[in-house]
């Protein structure tokens, strides 16, 4: 098969999500390490300019957002399964947990460690991502939000350990299991974890159940050079077998469309559809540098439209 590339950096806790389940899936994957604040010029030319991470790559199909990389990793290897018990309540659950925990978990992260981050970091996040300032004197006044906030969600943590017994969705690891760990892990692998465990009073229960997901995780294989992923893509041939022709919205294959994530970081990626669902997009692109590539997109999250001639 050929290589499972993944752009990532080591703090990313979306990045952390999917070394787990590479980890659950005990696949080899080769890393490409991008740096934390753009420019990321090759990364670009093959998502178009999706600038979130992490990008899971296999050949000349390039996969955004990790729920659609946890789709794709599915699709390669379908055991043991991210979805155990139906995708249904482990993506639900995931879409709330992220969009939920994103905000005080960034929040609080800056309330430990804020004075450590540079500049030209902050002002990345507050112009081109997030929209809204991180720098310390701007989140010092809401910390007690933020522990208000993840504490009232690690009580839910707690409760659905309760009844499920090991796992958040039943007895074995689903991909709500990935999602609901990697904000805390961010906060503990930044700010220790006894100090997390016990500002945000982190149930027995929920300890437990982290240290069973951090034990998934897999080193990978190889490190590669972004210019090694851009080879792959430009020697590869695009399409991963995925070739519905089924959107919801009846956009017809060929239609030219831009997509972009419809909660911060929106930049819109152009491109052909080459096949959809309700689950899934793929657009075609091409550039000099990788040749013809595939770009999938989940439909959660994600606002498709078409795009006549522009860009
Ligand atoms: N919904 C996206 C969110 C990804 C995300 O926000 N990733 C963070 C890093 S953990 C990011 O892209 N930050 C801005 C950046 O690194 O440029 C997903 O599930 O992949």
């Amino acid at each position: 098969m050929t290589d499972i590339i993944l752009h990532h950096y080591d703090l990313s806790p979306f990045s952390e999500k999917i070394r787990l389940a590479l980890g659950l899936k005990r696949l080899d994957w080769s890393s490409v390490k991008v740096e934390a604040v753009p420019p990321r010029p090759l990364l670009d030319a093959l998502t178009g300019g999706y600038r979130r991470l992490p990008v899971l790559q296999v050949g000349a199909d390039i996969y955004c957002d990790t729920e659609m990389i946890l789709r794709a990793l599915e699709r390669i290897a379908p055991e043991p399964s991210l979805y155990p018990d139906g995708e249904g309540l482990a993506k639900a659950l995931s879409l709330w947990w992220d969009r939920s925990t994103w905000r005080p978990a960034v929040g609080l992260l800056v309330g430990h460690i804020g004075e450590h981050l540079p500049e030209a970091f902050l002002k990345d996040r507050k112009d081109n991502y997030l929209g809204y300032d991180i720098s310390k004197p701007a989140m010092d006044p809401l910390q007690p939000i933020f522990v208000q906030q993840l504490a009232a969600f690690g009580e839910w943590l707690t409760s659905m350990l309760g009844t499920r017994n090991a796992c958040l969705t039943g007895d074995a690891v689903s991909a709500a299991d990935l999602t609901c760990y990697h904000s805390l892990w961010l906060l503990r692998a930044n700010a220790g974890a006894e100090v997390i465990d016990r500002q945000l009073n982190l149930s027995p229960a929920v300890t437990a159940w982290m240290d069973r997901i951090a034990a998934l995780k897999r080193e990978p294989t190889r490190e590669i050079d972004p210019q090694a992923a851009v080879d792959a893509a430009r020697d590869g041939e695009p399409g991963d077998g995925f070739s519905a022709d089924a959107d919801p919205s009846g956009l017809a294959l060929g239609t030219r469309v831009s997509v972009t994530p419809d909660d911060n970081a929106k930049v819109p990626v152009f491109g052909e559809i080459v096949a959809a669902d309700a689950q899934e997009i793929v657009i075609a692109r091409e550039t000099p540098e990788t040749g013809r590539v595939h770009v999938h997109f989940p439909r959660a999250g994600f606002e498709t439209l078409a795009a006549g001639d522009a860009a």
